[in-house]
């Protein structure tokens, strides 16, 4: 791994804000690619932090701190990384949100990052969402797709109870449903009967691309 990413990493792991800060700003000034900063070290770091949380060498709040430190280098790398992949090939409308009862967001935010970069019209209704907001809010915004991330094994059965309700008001075939997060997959997706499931952002853009961009 190069070894500025493996900084990034690190910094992430050490839980060190300020070093993720300085990190990505100098990302940015030397113009690097910056999903691969992103994905090669700074994810990477938070991955570590959770395998480390698993394993019982971290507590809570080494995982909150790694969480702030990837949290302020995103807010400072989304923007530019939005720019630098600005293509304009997406038509569709979607509303994204994290299930009700699960506040993490960094990947989903993700997502939406890469999704309005690529030309969709993207509504991101945050974090913790409720099944009947993101109904209303889809129908509200007139959007074909309604993408929700859970990254718990509990949470993500909300994502079941979205297609149940989308039948139950008898407007299933309006939208397009599409899960995401790590504990997720194709096979979840087809459990529940949801329209697709994508593993990481890239894959995201081109799925919702498939589903919904030339609607
Ligand atoms: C950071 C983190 C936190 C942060 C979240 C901060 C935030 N604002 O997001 C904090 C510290 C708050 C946190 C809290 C908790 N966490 Co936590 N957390 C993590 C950790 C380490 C990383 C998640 C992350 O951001 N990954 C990086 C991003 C980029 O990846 P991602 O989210 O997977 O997203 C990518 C893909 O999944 C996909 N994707 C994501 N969303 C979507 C949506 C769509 C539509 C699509 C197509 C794709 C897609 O694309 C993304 C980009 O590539 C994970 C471990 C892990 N490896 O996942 C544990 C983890 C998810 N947490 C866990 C737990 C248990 C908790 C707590 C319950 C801990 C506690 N006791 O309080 C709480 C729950 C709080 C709640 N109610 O939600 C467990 C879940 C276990 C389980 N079986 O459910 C994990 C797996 C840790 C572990 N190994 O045990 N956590």
């Amino acid at each position: 791994m190069r070894q500025f990413y493996e900084e990034c990493k690190q910094a992430v792991i050490k839980g060190d804000s300020d070093l993720a800060q300085r990190l990505a700003t100098e990302a940015i000034d030397k113009k690097e690619p910056i999903l691969d900063v992103i994905e090669n070290g700074f994810v990477k770091g938070i991955e570590e932090v959770g395998r480390l949380w698993e394993d019982g060498a971290f507590f809570l709040p080494e995982l909150v701190m790694g969480a702030e430190a990837i949290k302020k280098a995103l807010s400072l790398l989304n923007p530019v990384l939005a720019e630098q992949q600005k293509r304009n090939f997406g038509k569709g409308k979607l509303v994204i949100g994290t299930v009700e009862g699960d506040i993490h967001d960094i990947g989903k935010t993700l997502v939406s990052t890469m999704l309005s970069a690529n030309g969709f019209e993207v509504y991101d209704l945050g974090f913790d969402v409720g099944v009947d907001i993101f109904i209303e809010e889809a129908s509200k915004r007139g959007v074909n797709c309604i993408a929700t991330s859970a990254l718990l094994t509990t949470t993500m059965q909300k994502q079941r109870k979205i297609v149940e309700a989308l039948k139950e008001r008898g407007i299933r075939k309006k939208f397009r449903v599409i899960v995401g997060g790590a504990p997720c997959s194709r096979r979840w997706a087809d459990e529940i009967g949801a329209d697709g499931y994508a593993k990481d952002a890239v894959a995201a853009v081109k799925l919702i691309g498939e589903l919904i961009g030339g609607s």
